[in-house]
């Protein structure tokens, strides 16, 4: 989309307080709008984070900036699904297809350890696949992407050609992905949700895709997770940055964004 301004539009939600005094992390929302979209991205934040299924918030913030950098228009991942009975061969499937992605053994093993503890991050945790360690340093907070949208259209489309439910969840889990994944850095992404009523979740890498795996958890349970891992990180505040901040549009057919 060249010539037009976009704004990038971003919500959290707490409960028993703002995250920074303690209260539980409810929900977040991150999209992108030209001006005359604001109004709808502002108020689709608003009902994501008004009727969640972790609770009611009594805190929230919704702002809007805008986005000077040029957009960057991705194809989204192929997605495939692969069904599992329980969460533990669901848990099972997922190292699996780490290890597929490149991702060494004793990573899975240690990330798998420490999951419950990830659990509390509100945003991603970065896992560097060379120490073994958890790198980012952002505590609770952690990474944040944002700065990504798929435009409702677009999406509709391809949910349609691919039999997928027309859900905002595939679209903003299969957008960070998609995101995620084309960062040179990153090798693959462990994701499941930390609503007590989703079970699916997903490993995704570039090469992989973005392959979900219905049931990594127990319906009622509250925690969820999203780790990347990441390998040869010379610069830890740029993959940041990129994760955070570069614009993305995702775009699954018809004429690319900026093409003449
Ligand atoms: N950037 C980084 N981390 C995020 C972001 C983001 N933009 N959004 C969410 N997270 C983290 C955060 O820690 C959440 O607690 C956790 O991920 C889970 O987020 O059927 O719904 O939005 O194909 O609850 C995946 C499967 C659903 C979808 C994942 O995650 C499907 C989901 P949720
Ligand atoms: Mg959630």
């Amino acid at each position: 989309m060249q010539g037009e301004t976009y704004f990038s539009v971003r919500m959290r939600a707490s409960q028993n307080g703002s995250h920074e005094n303690g209260g539980k992390h409810i929900s977040g929302g991150e999209r992108l709008a030209s001006f005359n979209g604001l109004k709808d991205a502002v108020n689709a934040l608003l009902d994501k984070g008004l009727s969640h299924s972790r609770g009611k918030p009594d805190f929230m913030q919704v702002q809007f900036e805008r986005v000077d950098e040029p957009i960057r228009p991705l194809q989204p991942l192929q997605i495939e699904t692969n069904e599992v009975c329980t969460a533990e061969d669901g848990r099972v499937l997922a190292a699996a297809l780490l290890s597929k992605a490149g991702v060494p053994a004793q990573s899975i093993d240690k990330v798998f350890q420490e999951i419950d503890q990830y659990s509390d991050v509100r945003g991603a945790v970065l896992f560097d696949i060379d120490s073994g360690k958890r790198i980012d340093g952002r505590e609770e907070k952690g990474v944040r992407v944002s700065r990504l949208d798929w435009p409702e259209a677009d999406f509709a489309q391809w949910a349609a050609s691919h039999g997928a439910p027309l859900n905002s969840r595939i679209k903003e889990a299969l957008a960070i992905a998609t995101k995620v994944c084309r960062h040179p850095a990153v090798i693959a992404e462990l994701c499941w949700s930390d609503d007590p009523d989703y079970i699916t979740g997903y490993v995704a890498g570039q090469k992989l895709g973005y392959q979900r795996i219905t049931k990594m958890k127990e319906y009622g349970d509250e925690s969820g997770c999203r780790v990347f891992f990441v390998d040869g990180l010379t610069d830890l505040k740029t993959c940041i940055d990129d994760l955070e901040k570069k614009p993305v549009l995702i775009q699954a057919g018809g004429k690319r964004w900026g093409d003449h």
